[in-house]
């Protein structure tokens, strides 16, 4: 799609959705209840809502959406009906978290690297190296300071429901890209926030943040040299025709959040918050499960497909390299890089 056309259906959509929630959250059809049925308020009310996903169809994030969507669908006996929205046509992922936090798009799934713009806690999962592994990144996230850092989304007008899985981010290029040294001078594409634009410089490179969306043209029109991801958004966004260098350095390990706005949310009756809850937390295993077959489809693809994949064996000079973007944010983190600290043993 082009910009301005995106951008148009990204208003209309804004516009659409403001309606839409006006007409759920105002209190649609009350369909009748069987008797003994005391539940709370809005219990038997109607909804229609839309999930908004920058990843295309097949993509496991968006697998999970349609899970978490179908469970509701089942808990609720068909009373709220969530549509999924793949391939960004809701918006890139920063204009999506601004119509989610005014409730003009009632859920989202995005990646916790742009969510750190809006919400400090999120922006520990930026920093580079902080995880030695899915185990512990898991571990981590499954624990009580990982829960509690999705529940911090609420002072940001949005409700965190889940994390689902996105493997580990390295860096591909137009360029050759043998040793940490090569990022020297190459112009990268990150996710738009602050940490991401300190980790490139202190790489040597330049950041250009960036939507997702952008990324394929950039690095085909030489905007960009390379950017960084992990291998199925490599694969499923074809970067991998056009950058075909990757180097698998691992430096992030930035996990998905499913999340519902904090406006809709604050509406529903307990009894809807526990059906969405359930649904969310139940629609991980499946978009874990897809995660790990997409792992394995992408790095077959990428092998088959001629990149020159380099393969990381000791991190230890890209750890050093990066160090100060550690230190800049140590303190800001201390409570949480404890925690992860904690969750490796
Ligand atoms: C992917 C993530 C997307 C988006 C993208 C990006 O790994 O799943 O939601 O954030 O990265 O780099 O913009």
């Amino acid at each position: 799609m082009k910009k301005s056309t995106k951008r148009l259906s990204a208003t209309l959509s804004t516009v659409l959705g403001a309606s839409l929630i006006l007409a759920a959250c105002g209190g649609t059809a009350d369909k009748a209840k069987t008797d003994g049925d005391k539940g709370a308020k809005s219990e038997g009310k109607t909804y229609s809502f839309r999930l908004a996903d920058t990843h295309p169809d097949n993509y496991p994030t968006v697998l999970g959406d349609k899970k978490f969507a179908e469970l509701v669908n089942k808990k609720s006996d068909g009373r709220i009906k969530i549509s999924v929205f793949p391939n960004g046509s809701l918006g890139d992922e920063k204009s999506v978290i601004e119509q989610v936090q005014l409730g003009a798009v009632e859920f989202t799934r995005v990646s916790a690297g742009p969510l750190a713009e809006f919400s400090k806690p999120l922006g520990v999962f930026s920093l580079p190296y902080i995880f030695d592994s899915s185990e512990h990144e898991w571990k981590f996230l499954n624990s009580d300071k990982g829960k509690e850092m999705l529940k911090s989304l609420e002072a940001s007008k949005m409700e965190g429901l889940a994390y689902y899985d996105s493997g580990a981010r390295s860096f591909y290029s137009t360029k050759p890209i043998k040793s940490v040294d090569d990022l020297k001078g190459q112009k990268i594409r990150v996710q738009q926030n602050q940490i991401n634009i300190d980790l490139i410089a202190a790489l040597g490179g330049s950041a250009t943040p960036m939507p997702y969306g952008e990324v394929f043209s950039s690095l085909q029109t030489g905007v960009i040299d390379g950017a960084e991801n992990n291998t199925p958004s490599y694969v499923s966004a074809n970067h991998y025709q056009v950058a075909k260098n990757l180097i698998l350095d691992g430096h992030q390990r930035v996990p998905e959040i499913l999340l519902a706005s904090k406006t809709v949310w604050d509406k529903l009756s307990d009894a809807d918050k526990k059906i969405i809850q359930e649904a969310a937390t139940e629609s991980v295993k499946t978009e874990r499960a897809e995660w790990d077959k997409m792992e394995k489809d992408s790095q077959k693809k990428i092998e088959e497909s001629g990149v020159k994949i380099v393969e990381v064996k000791d991190v230890k000079p890209w750890q050093n390299k990066v160090k100060p973007v550690i230190d800049k944010y140590r303190a800001d983190y201390k409570d949480v890089l404890d925690a992860i600290d904690a969750a490796r043993k």
